[in-house]
């Protein structure tokens, strides 16, 4: 396979169906096409804040109240979304394939809603809170609150997302079990992320460094583009349903088709 922008060709496709397992490693664009605005490359403002000026433990300790908010807008935007054929064709991919690890870096829960079980979480849900004083993590999937900024039903201390911020280290168990996920897939699907956000974007690198065959899925070529082994230009929702439901149908044939 040449490196660079790739159709969906048979041979992409067998590679995909023949690997040993496959994960599929996932970032904010996946939810793009679900109304969820990504990262980076949007000038989109909540009250006149950048995202960077309300996504960090400095901003939290500053004003906790106004950082709860923004997240509580970002909660309710998130449950009025649905998940999209992109979703929808991952976890028709974990269904029908024996060996397969979901890796997102988002926070959504979309994934789990179209279907994915148990994907690992690499920065955590915005469906779930910390307490400040305890560290417990509890279940925050009311929406909307009650109150701002919501508070440890045991102990009354203020919650926080548990989300991972900058400066912060990603969930150790997490961590490691993407780790092992990159370091021993036979290929890796990397969709709909900069990967510019590190440690996450060492991931494909990981798997490539181990022989993994990688492709990333993208609307435009990424920090990744010149080390996997074909990119596919294109929004995740139109080119994973085609994508997945050849892989699955060569999958279940046991050989090239004919
Ligand atoms: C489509 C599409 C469609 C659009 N279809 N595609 C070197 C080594 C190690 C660390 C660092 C380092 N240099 C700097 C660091 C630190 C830092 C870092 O990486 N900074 C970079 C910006 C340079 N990393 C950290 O701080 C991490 N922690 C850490 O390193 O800890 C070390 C430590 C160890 C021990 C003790 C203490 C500390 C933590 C990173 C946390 C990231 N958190 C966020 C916020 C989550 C909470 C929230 O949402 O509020 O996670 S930031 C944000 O970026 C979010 C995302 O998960 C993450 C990745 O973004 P993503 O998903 O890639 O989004 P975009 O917007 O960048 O890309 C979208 C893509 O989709 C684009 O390519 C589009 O083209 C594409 N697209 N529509 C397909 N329809």
């Amino acid at each position: 396979m040449t490196e660079g922008t790739a159709e969906i060709t048979q041979e992409l496709v067998d590679r995909l169906a023949d690997a040993s397992s496959l994960a599929v490693f996932t970032g904010s664009g996946i939810s793009a096409e679900s109304g969820i605005p990504t990262y980076r490359g949007n000038i989109a403002l909540w009250a006149g804040f950048r995202a960077e000026d309300l996504s960090s433990v400095e901003a939290f300790e500053r004003d906790p109240e106004q950082v709860w908010q923004w997240y509580e807008a970002r909660r309710r935007q998130i449950a009025e979304a649905r998940p999209n054929p992109g979703h929808a064709a991952i976890a028709t991919l974990e269904r029908a394939l024996g060996r397969f690890r979901l890796v997102t870096q988002n926070i959504d829960g979309l994934h789990q809603r179209a279907g994915s079980v148990d994907p690992i979480e690499l920065h955590g849900s915005i469906w779930r809170a910390r307490c400040t004083r305890e560290h417990i993590i509890v279940d925050l999937s009311e929406c909307p609150l009650a109150s701002l900024p919501p508070v440890c039903g045991r102990c009354g201390a203020i919650l926080r997302p548990d989300v991972v911020w900058f400066g912060e280290p990603l969930p150790h168990g997490p961590f490691e079990a993407a780790q092992d996920a990159a370091a021993f897939c036979g290929a890796m699907l990397v969709v709909g992320t900069s990967a510019q956000v590190m440690p996450a974007a060492s991931l494909p690198l990981v798997a490539k460094q181990n022989g993994a065959f990688v492709v990333e899925v993208n609307t435009e070529p990424t920090a990744i583009s010149a080390l996997v082994d074909a990119t596919i230009v294109g929004p995740a929702g139109g080119v994973l349903p085609e994508l997945a439901d050849r892989v699955v149908e060569r999958a279940a044939s046991g050989g090239a088709p004919r």
